[in-house]
């Protein structure tokens, strides 16, 4: 679904909005199906090799994750997009209701940056698992070579579960992506170095399954600690236009719609597997952030 023209403005001026019921429960069903799998095996595996005891197999899926973790911090291992490239998850990279949205801000030449994770973030108090305990103040242009300063790249977060305070949700700083970057700090994981953090105050962005938020390269975001006993899943993925830096040459990005040049929108899930494997394999170029 396109974003109003007030919700434009509102990313425009704020540096985010957060944007209800863009997708339906058909569009992300498939997304949890392909972790419920991966969840049921890596737990199946792991009971195998004696490391966990009970599969919790009738938990729903924003407990069931939680149970295993506090069972073998091992659980968690190959559970992102770019280690399970699933043919579900490739196939949302180019959902039509998410892209008409992204479009609303990027135009029609889209291409999906490669800077993008599934996160299933655990209760805190459920064992080790590296997103559990949040993540610090930052912006997305820190995530990203110094050469993708002036690329268009938008964030798109989303839940699959409910997102709360007490589950951890999101935090932004509103109406200062115009300051530009800021300089980040490798020490506590990169995050803004404390004495150039804008006095502002920050929202709350809680939201559901369903709700999308469009987030500007340059806005402060964070995440608290989960004290619930809940995952708040969450997908955040970046696109862009066509043509601009990624900021990540290391990675594939990969054309997921065009106007102009529909041809070399790439829907072949083999192929786009093919390009990660590579990148594992025979590493180039660069995949580390900015802190300077
Ligand atoms: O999902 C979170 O808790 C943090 C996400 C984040 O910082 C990001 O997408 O850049």
């Amino acid at each position: 679904m396109a974003l109003t023209s007030a919700q434009i403005d509102t990313y425009h001026q704020q540096g985010f909005v957060l944007a209800k019921g863009i997708l339906t429960p058909v569009d992300t069903q498939p997304v949890i199906d392909e972790l419920e799998t991966f969840i049921d095996r890596r737990a199946n595996e792991l009971q195998a090799e004696e490391k966990i005891a009970n599969l919790c197999a009738e938990a729903p899926f924003d407990q069931r994750y939680g149970l295993l973790l506090k069972q073998s911090s091992e659980i968690g291992q190959g559970m992102d997009i770019m280690q399970m490239r699933g043919p579900a998850t490739f196939d949302f990279l180019r959902n039509s209701n998410l892209l008409d949205a992204v479009e609303s801000l990027v135009g029609p030449e889209i291409t999906c940056n490669p800077i993008q994770h599934v996160r299933a973030k655990p209760p805190s108090n459920f064992g080790h698992s590296s997103w559990s305990h949040g993540v610090p103040w930052h912006q997305d242009a820190a995530v990203m070579m110094k050469e993708a300063e002036g690329s268009n790249v938008i964030t798109c977060w989303l839940p699959l579960s409910l997102s709360t305070i007490e589950r951890g949700s999101l935090q932004v700083l509103p109406g200062v992506s115009k300051l530009g970057y800021l300089t980040h700090q490798k020490e506590g994981g990169t995050m803004i170095v404390p004495d150039l953090m804008p006095e502002t105050e920050p929202a709350h962005l809680e939201c559901d399954r369903g709700d999308v938020v469009f987030i500007s390269r340059y806005t402060p975001h964070c995440s608290l600690p989960n004290p619930s006993d809940y995952c708040r899943w969450s997908m955040d993925l970046r696109y862009q236009p066509t043509g601009q830096h990624t900021g990540r040459t290391a990675h594939p990005d990969f054309v997921v719609r065009s106007a102009a040049h529909p041809e070399e929108v790439l829907t072949d899930h083999q192929t786009w597997c093919d390009l990660w494997i590579d990148a594992f394999e025979n590493p180039r170029g660069v995949a580390t952030h900015r802190t300077n």
